[in-house]
């Protein structure tokens, strides 16, 4: 599917200089291929931002709809159907509608993000993915002045997820943003990873992607996205509200009920590989601390 890329960088445009070059000079790379100057920026200095093998990204997964083990979805997420695939978008909007996937892509530019990806459950990976921003398809759309949420939701098909047989969350999974973190230049769609279509265990054919919030805010196959005045229900929050909160940003001062969230294991580097420490909001404190401000963090997990 060549034909779906548009104005792409491929990893190639930066990943082998990420190995070489230092935390500075990768960041002001990024923001060139990006476009967004400042965006990326690291707390750390050595903290050059190298992606994970397509291997570790496409078979180390969390897809519940495909099973809760972590090789499931990569072993059963072939079963579902991509294509044809429709987006309803809906709510307070001017153009609500049905939209085919390939002409969002169409309407789209496209281009490659090297985000670090934190799950809530600390381990972490660094993705390069291919998408668009989440702006640009809401603005396509117009959202209108009452909204204030967005809500997404994913594909619910018993005969292709055999996951949802069982009640481990209430399906479909659902997820939601504040409008301003929705319309954040680091909030995208992610359609593609490494240059190629994203793969169906990582959210065939389009998913959310949150940098700086816990993984499981980062939506996959999203079939539904409407935009509301009042805060949606998400999918973690309604399982155990005491554990998962509907702002679940990355914060290595604020402890899930049963683990710290101080340290993360980075995937792919081996049984020793160590730990090394969360940064404030995964890395992107700079870029969006400012929504949050005057908000108590920890009362607001
Ligand atoms: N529909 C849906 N989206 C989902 C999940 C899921 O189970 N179902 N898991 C979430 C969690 S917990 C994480 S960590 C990320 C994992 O994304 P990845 O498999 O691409 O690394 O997807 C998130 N999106
Ligand atoms: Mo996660």
């Amino acid at each position: 599917m060549a034909h779906r890329w548009k104005n792409t960088l491929t990893h190639r445009d930066v990943t082998p200089k990420a190995a070489f070059m230092n935390r500075r000079q990768v960041m002001a790379g990024l923001a060139a291929g990006v476009g967004l100057a400042g965006v990326g920026g690291a707390a750390h200095a050595q903290d050059a931002l190298v992606p994970n093998s397509y291997e570790d990204i496409t078979q180390y997964n969390n897809y519940y709809e495909f099973g809760t083990g972590k090789d499931d979805p990569a072993a059963n997420a072939h079963r579902l159907t991509t294509a044809p695939w429709t987006v309803k978008i809906d709510g307070l909007v001017d153009a609500p509608g049905d939209y085919a996937f390939g002409d969002i892509m169409n309407a789209m530019t496209i281009e490659e993000r090297i985000y670090r990806f934190r799950c809530v459950e600390a381990w972490s990976m660094v993705i390069p993915w291919n998408g668009f921003e989440l702006a640009d398809l809401l603005q396509m759309v117009g959202v209108q002045s009452g909204a204030k949420y967005v809500a997404f939701e994913t594909a619910l098909r018993p005969d292709e997820m055999p996951g949802v047989r069982y009640p481990v969350l209430d399906w479909p999974y659902v997820e939601g943003l504040r409008l301003d973190e929705a319309m954040h230049p680091l909030t995208i769609m992610a359609t593609g990873i490494y240059g190629k279509d994203i793969p169906n265990q990582n959210g065939a054919p389009m998913r959310l992607v949150v940098p700086w919030k816990y993984g499981f805010k980062s939506i996959k196959s999203i079939v539904r996205i409407t935009l509301t005045d009042r805060e949606p229900p998400t999918s973690w929050n309604k399982a155990n509200a005491g554990e998962y909160g509907f702002y679940s940003n990355v914060n290595p001062e604020v402890s899930h009920p049963r683990w710290s969230q101080a340290t993360e294991r980075p995937v792919g580097g081996g049984l020793f590989a160590k730990r090394k420490p969360t940064l404030m909001f995964n890395g992107y404190e700079q870029e969006v601390a400012s929504l949050y401000e005057g908000m108590d963090l920890k009362a607001n997990f």
